[in-house]
């Protein structure tokens, strides 16, 4: 049986924690789905299923195969696709998402959300990101883009019917109005935007109109969500879709980010999933507090410490949740060539580079620790953490050394090294978020490289200041991504640790 949760409850928010911003949401019966933005990253756009809105597993990703995902190797980092929109209609699941660095708008269908999920059908005549699908009773398909405007498609075939017209776009002036969603409620229409901007001024309004194509009249109450210029520790909260639960409860998924450290505040771990209430006052959403059952602010005090989530590499296919920056091919990624291990052979030359041979699964958690077996035999490589090819600290294994690299900006520099027997060693990074900040330039958190000794005891190597990880430094719109990669030959990776918590 689905459910919502009881109101009033302390939520655990967020509900879908790490890179994972632009949420989606729909409910099929029993079924509640959810689809997030994935950026350069493929296999793209992560689908999660839930039973209760608060607990989510990852059943697939919706482009998983190199015909639905073009990735160019020059395409950017936080370029690729934006903000899905998931729908459940007509007895089929819907995804309508933007490919910036190819194809634009593209639309899929599937009937199991886990996959597979349709080629896709291109809309060409639909500019702008932020794609929404809505349908009227007569069969009529609406997609609304960011800016605002709207257009009739034919969703089976990706024709424009008509010209695009401007609606609602938010209040005079309203910055980067966009991630629009058309809802039929009762009898009204409304048209829930993003505005603000997806920094610390972002929110959430809201319009109405008797018919999907307007005129709307705004909420008096605008931005029904908005965290600017709050000290509530969740900011940037926006971008939100709403979903009614089958007890007629009404729920609002939306993005956030946990900023930690001194002043300006630093997040690292992306744009995250949360989960708030909605009430109805005059056929208005309300939308409830965000509520967290973790620390206050300065984050963490303490979180919770979960049993580690490894992968044997035992299955020839790789989970979902591991992700690779614009391409993964069998020939350079594969379980097959060494059994129970992760083979990545290099392509690129570094982290730095664009076409580098990177496994990697997000960073979920304020303070967490990351460890693998590495077989540094036939090649170079190591464990990671990744924000985009300019920002990245790894710990690297070769035949005779063990080094750090730290990429910042423009600057890269082997911070530390230590000889090694050129045999199997386990590589282990742990982050560790501040917990008191004492003074106003203090970081969100330290990332510490090492390797462990054949007693398994902690060989620390660098201790890296994690602000240089945020996405306050680098820009763009991911998160910070764990995993192995291979920078020359063929490294080998037995096994992959990741624990939340500080240890
Ligand atoms: C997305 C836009 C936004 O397309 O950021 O926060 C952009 N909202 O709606 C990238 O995620």
């Amino acid at each position: 049986m689905s459910s919502a949760p009881e109101k009033g409850h302390t939520l655990s928010n967020p509900v879908i924690p790490g890179f994972h911003p632009d949420p989606s949401i729909c409910r099929a019966g029993d079924d509640y789905y959810l689809a997030c933005s994935s950026f350069e990253y493929y296999p793209g756009v992560p689908v999660f299923h839930s039973r209760d809105l608060v607990h989510w597993t990852q059943i697939g990703n919706a482009l998983d195969r190199p015909g639905q995902l073009r990735l160019p190797p020059d395409s950017s980092s936080s370029g690729g696709l934006y903000a899905p929109t998931l729908r459940h209609h007509d007895g089929r699941f819907w995804l309508v998402v933007t490919n910036v660095s190819a194809d634009g708008n593209l639309l899929f269908t599937a009937t199991d959300p886990a996959g597979p999920w349709s080629d896709p059908i291109r809309l060409p005549g639909v500019r702008g990101i932020d794609p929404d699908l809505a349908w009227d009773d007569d069969g009529t398909c609406w997609c609304t883009v960011a800016g605002v405007s709207q257009v009739r498609i034919d969703p089976l075939t990706g024709e424009t019917l008509g010209e695009p017209r401007r609606v609602w776009s938010g209040p005079p002036g309203a910055k980067a109005p966009e991630a629009p969603h058309l809802y039929r409620i009762g009898d009204w229409w409304y048209l829930l935007i993003a505005e603000g901007g997806t920094e610390r001024c972002h929110g959430v309004s809201i319009a109405r109109s008797r018919t999907p194509d307007g005129p709307f009249e705004p909420c008096p109450a605008n931005p029904i969500l908005t965290h600017r210029g709050t000290d509530h520790p969740v900011q940037n909260t926006g971008h939100g879709d709403l979903v009614q639960g089958p007890d007629g409860s009404w729920w609002m998924v939306f993005l956030g980010v946990r900023p930690g450290g001194g002043s300006p505040g630093w997040h690292v771990l992306g744009r995250e999933t949360f989960l708030a209430p909605v009430t109805w006052i005059d056929d208005w959403p309300v939308v409830g507090e965000v509520t967290t059952d973790l620390a206050p602010p300065p984050w963490p005090l303490r979180e919770p410490v979960a049993p580690p989530v490894r992968d044997d590499f035992e299955l020839s296919d790789l989970a979902p949740a591991w992700i690779s920056p614009r391409s993964r091919s069998a020939e350079d990624c594969t379980t097959k060539e060494r059994a129970g291990w992760l083979s990545l052979r290099a392509r690129g030359a570094s982290l730095d580079d664009p076409g580098v041979v990177f496994v990697g699964r997000r960073q979920q958690d304020l303070s967490c620790r990351a460890r693998t077996l590495a077989d540094p035999a036939e090649g170079h490589g190591g464990l990671a953490v990744r924000l985009d090819e300019r920002h990245h600290y790894g710990i690297e294994a070769t035949a005779g050394e063990v080094r750090v690299i730290a990429r910042i900006g423009p600057l890269r520099s082997v911070v530390a090294s230590r000889p090694s027997d050129g045999g199997p060693v386990v590589l282990r990074i742990e982050v560790v978020a501040t917990r008191e900040v004492t003074e106003a330039r203090q970081g969100p958190d330290t990332v510490v490289l090492g390797v462990e000794d054949r007693e398994g005891g902690f060989v620390e190597l660098a201790r890296l200041d994690g602000r240089y990880l945020s996405t306050e430094v680098a820009g763009g719109f991911t998160g910070r991504v764990i995993g192995m990669y291979a920078s020359v030959g063929t490294v080998h990776f037995d096994w992959f640790d990741y624990e939340p918590g500080a240890h």
